[in-house]
């Protein structure tokens, strides 16, 4: 029953976000008295196009010579052909309204010391109840039905924000075990090893997977997020093809893993001694983009500001 979904109950407050280009617009509102926050994506046209199905009705605007344009409605179904996809963040933390709240970007330049003395502690009060979902994930069988493929290094699942069906607009997430890498800043030399592991097994996995729909693996695109919204490390996987998701693949938010693990491999050789497994991400400078509502602008990071 559709209707004892919380989704059904949700009441409009103010918008949050508007994109025209994605078609996606973000709604804060309450269920129940909670706060909750309600993302609509309209879903993109399906690889079997039916006009028959998109033209159901059509209600024409003008037209002119050759020309003719209008609108049309079309015969939707909530399985093979949905209008939208929802996601439903309820109840929803202050932390979660800024997250999803659009606001002006500046540009940080975080030195080493920046990170140990804004951004480390703030990390460490970022841990706990945020990131239940991802104990759930790793501990507690959630989602076990969706999950790819897991293996002693990772568990490779559908994203929240991918339908987990449409190949054109794939996107995966992918979640370590190792609880002791925050973020990319946590990564060292040490790693190194890791890394290429995870990295090698991932573009054999989803291929193999995704072998009928002819995924091959130089179409997928692995990156990792500084700042990421949650604190336990993960690799994005998306589909190289896939350009709708500007907002989090822009330069000054990803990084590529393949980068990342250059970076380690270019500081191991470059040091003396080979053997220093604590050089790594924590001593360099890292560039990106910081909204002006995220805590870190007021806990120090402002003074950084490019
Ligand atoms: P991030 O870089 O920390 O934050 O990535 P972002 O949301 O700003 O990109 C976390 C990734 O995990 C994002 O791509 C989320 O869409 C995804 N994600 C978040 N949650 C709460 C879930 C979840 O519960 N299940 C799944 N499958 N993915 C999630």
């Amino acid at each position: 029953d559709t209707k004892t979904e919380p989704v059904t109950r949700f009441k409009y407050v103010r918008t949050l976000e508007e994109d025209p280009l994605a078609k996606r617009v973000v709604l804060l509102g309450s269920i129940d008295d909670e706060q909750a926050i309600l993302t609509l994506e309209k879903t993109g046209f399906s690889q079997t196009v039916e006009p028959e199905r998109l033209l159901r009705q059509v209600r024409t605007i003008a037209s002119n010579d050759v020309y003719w344009w209008g609108t049309t409605l079309a015969e939707q179904d909530v399985e093979k052909d949905p209008t939208c996809k929802y996601s439903l963040v309820y109840p929803a933390t202050e932390t979660h309204v800024r997250k999803y709240e659009s606001a002006r970007l500046h540009m940080i330049r975080e030195t080493p010391e920046a990170y140990q003395t804004v951004v480390k502690p703030y990390i460490e009060t970022m841990k706990g109840d945020r990131l239940q979902w991802v104990t759930n994930i790793l501990h507690h069988g959630a989602e076990a039905e969706r999950v790819l493929f897991r293996n002693d290094d990772y568990v490779v699942l559908p994203d929240m924000k991918w339908d987990g069906q449409n190949l054109d607009t794939l996107y995966c997430c992918c979640i370590v075990y190792d609880d002791s890498i925050s973020s990319v800043r946590d990564l060292t030399v040490g790693h190194l090893g890791y890394l290429e592991r995870i990295r090698t097994s991932i573009l054999e996995e989803l291929p193999r997977i995704y072998q009928a729909q002819g995924l091959q693996r130089d179409n997928l695109r692995l990156y990792v997020h500084y700042q990421p919204s949650y604190y336990h490390f993960h690799i994005h996987v998306v589909n190289a093809n896939f350009l709708g998701l500007a907002n989090s693949m822009l330069a000054g938010k990803a990084i590529l893993l393949e980068d990342v693990i250059d970076n380690l491999f270019q500081m191991a050789s470059a040091s003396a001694s080979a053997s220093d497994r604590s050089l790594g991400y924590a001593s360099k400078t890292i560039n990106y983009q910081l909204k002006e509502t995220h805590k870190l602008w007021d806990l120090g990071l402002r003074d950084y500001a490019q």
